[in-house]
């Protein structure tokens, strides 16, 4: 059978929903589409089927036509599509007619993206980060096996790693597996595309949705809801929704369920945080936006001043609205301009929540924006994920489990999985700490679970970790992202465990690594961040340029949330002898550490 056929009929055999059923879109191609005839390969699939940019206006066409050259490459050919073109070079290459350096070079640096296939060129070349979705973070056991299979074969760099989004990326794929591993993702309702480039990215929830008695808002169906509505087709229910395939820019969605705002709404583009209405007692959320970390900017998110109900309804048209005009209005020419941020200050905040209101009441869907509610006030203490917590079900516990910087061998996966078949009926819930958590574990069975040997000696994985080297988070770093300056992954999970050594604290202390100002690893969020950076150093009587670092502390997350903006050092070179005696006295001054 032709092989697109095959694989668009694969592609929507399945929904895209973790748990629930793919939303009934009320608004099938509204916002004015048009349709354009797509796909025509060996007279197999030939179907008017609208593209990313069928959904622009004009105007915004125009702009784009002028923009950045990855505008540019989205207009010449829609990316939506990829993955047409993916499955047509995997084959070409496993027939020998082609290899994978003809792939056409704008193919290559950006389209794929939105596959979710990322090439690693400048460290591994041939060789693509497959970044999924993983809406609310929950996997089960049987996918996380599947990473495993799919990852073996790469050998040292075969891994899996938990993203600072609560996500999965499988690591060392070549273009002619492509197609056997998306077809195993959908099977398994799981899916890569949309992940990157210029896409909604995953949907951060609530990692202790429906098992905390402190949640206010069960966040799974909200993220799924929204999973479906940025990639999910409402008219073919095909994987890719091409009204939101061509945005300016990415954009990041948050929800939280509880007050300790475990998802970070701070730094999403859109933060959803539960809220009752004071009035009403009814729940909902509070809308912060604007939140991001770049190089060229750091902003924590805003009051919107707006206030929904916490209902599917309310939630996806909320989003969608949010999306149309940061689609169709946001910069095209400058990326670092393109974040919402921007746009929302170009309004002015009031301005951009009337915008807002118009557009939703424009939909007739009868969801109406309150205004902002009071945040509660009393006490809260955030919890901690790792470790064994009680949950509302009497007699059951949830189990963090450290995975130190995300990162998972597929044997680790394996193991992993059988640990959920058998103590959590299979699931397993990703945070962004790059941990997981078993959820639903029977009281009676923790002492056994505890005792596993993959839990214990040499293993890395853990459930009581150190309060030091239990809570780093790491970016990828230079051993595959070419934007890298510096290796992060081998030194923050070596040096966690070092000043874990040498010092004790009496609370948990986040100590993030980033490889770059990007700051994918959230270093201004982080009690302590380390950034990739120049540094020099005297060696063998020469000034020489070393690996190095600039130091960020006091970053806040939960209720409180509040970035450190400025290094409080740079210019530290990373060797052991430079950066550990700074980072003790960082330790010892601003977190009560005492050397052991
Ligand atoms: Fe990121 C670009 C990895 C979370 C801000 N990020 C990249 C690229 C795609 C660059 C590249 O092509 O190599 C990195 C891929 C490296 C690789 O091989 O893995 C990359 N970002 C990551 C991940 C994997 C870090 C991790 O180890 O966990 C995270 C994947 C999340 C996911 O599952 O989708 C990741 N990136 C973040 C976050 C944190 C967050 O979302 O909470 C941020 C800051 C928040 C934000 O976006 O505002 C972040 N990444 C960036 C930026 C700066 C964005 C900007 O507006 O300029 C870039 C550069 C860009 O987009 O041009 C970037
Ligand atoms: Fe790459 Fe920089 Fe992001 Fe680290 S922070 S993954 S080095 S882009």
């Amino acid at each position: 059978m032709n092989v697109f056929l095959t694989t668009f009929v694969a592609a929507g055999a399945v929904t895209i929903a973790n748990a629930f059923a793919p939303s009934n879109f009320m608004s099938k191609f509204a916002h004015g589409a048009r349709f354009a005839t797509e796909i025509s390969t060996d007279g197999v699939v030939s179907t008017e089927k609208p593209t990313g940019t069928s959904f622009l206006p004009e105007e915004t066409i125009e702009r784009a036509k002028a923009g950045s050259p990855i505008e540019k490459a989205k207009l010449e050919k829609d990316p939506i599509n990829a993955w047409v073109d993916i499955y047509e070079y995997a084959r070409r290459i496993r027939e020998g007619e082609m290899t994978w350096e003809e792939v056409e070079k704008a193919d290559l640096d950006t389209r794929l993206k939105y596959v979710g296939m990322l090439h690693r060129n400048k460290r591994t070349p041939g060789k693509f980060m497959m970044r999924l979705k993983v809406p609310n973070g929950i996997v089960n056991s049987d996918q996380m096996r599947f990473y495993a299979d799919c990852v073996e074969k790469y050998g040292d760099i075969g891994v899996v790693d938990i993203t600072t989004r609560a996500n999965i990326q499988l690591r060392g794929v070549t273009i002619e597996d492509a197609p056997d591993i998306i077809d195993g993702l959908h099977a398994r309702n799981q899916t890569s595309f949309q992940s990157a480039l210029d896409s909604v990215r995953n949907m951060v929830g609530n990692p202790l949705a429906g098992i905390d008695d402190q949640e206010m808002v069960d966040t799974r169906e909200f993220c799924n809801a929204l999973n479906d509505l940025v990639s999910l087709d409402p008219v073919t229910e095909t994987r890719g929704n091409p009204m939101w395939a061509n945005l300016p820019r990415k954009f990041n969605i948050a929800i939280s369920g509880s007050r300790d705002d475990f998802a970070h709404t701070h730094i999403n583009d859109i933060g959803l945080q539960p809220c009752a209405n004071t009035e009403t007692g009814e729940m909902g959320f509070n809308v912060v936006l604007g939140g991001y970390m770049s190089i060229k900017r750091v902003a924590e998110s805003i009051d919107s001043g707006m206030w929904i109900k916490a209902d599917r309804e309310s939630v996806v048209t909320l989003c969608e609205a949010i999306l149309r005009i940061f689609r169709d209005e946001s910069d095209r020419k400058d990326r670092q301009k393109a974040r919402l941020m921007w746009l929302v200050e170009k309004y002015g905040v009031n301005e951009f929540k009337n915008a807002v209101i118009k557009e939703v009441d424009s939909y007739n869907r009868g969801v109406k924006i309150y205004d902002q509610q009071s945040r509660p006030t009393d006490n809260f203490e955030r919890r901690e994920l790792l470790g064994v917590h009680p949950q509302k079900q009497t007699g059951k516990v949830r189990v963090g489990i450290l995975v130190p910087t995300g990162r998972l061998s597929p044997n680790e996966c394996r193991q992993l999985a059988d640990l959920a078949d058998t103590y959590s009926k299979g699931e397993i819930r990703l945070t962004v700490e790059q941990n997981i958590l078993l959820p639903n574990v029977y009281e009676a069975d923790v002492a056994e679970l505890l005792a596993e040997p993959c839990l214990n000696g040499e293993s890395r994985l853990k459930v009581n970790p150190g309060l030091i080297e239990g809570n780093v988070v790491s970016c990828t770093g230079a051993q595959f992202c070419g934007l890298a300056l510096i290796e992060t992954k081998s030194h923050a999970e070596e040096l966690g465990k070092k000043l874990e050594a040498l010092v004790t604290v009496d609370r948990p202390i986040r100590i993030h690594w980033t490889g770059c100002p990007n700051s994918c690893g959230q270093v201004q969020a982080a009690d302590i961040g380390i950034m990739g950076g120049p540094a020099r150093k005297e060696i063998d009587g020469k000034n020489m340029a070393v690996p190095g670092c600039k130091i960020f502390v006091g970053g806040r997350i939960g209720e409180n949330a509040h970035l450190a903006m400025e290094p409080v050092k740079s210019g530290v070179p990373l060797d052991d002898e430079d950066l550990i005696p700074v980072l003790v006295e960082i330790l010892k001054a601003e977190f009560g550490a005492v050397e052991k």
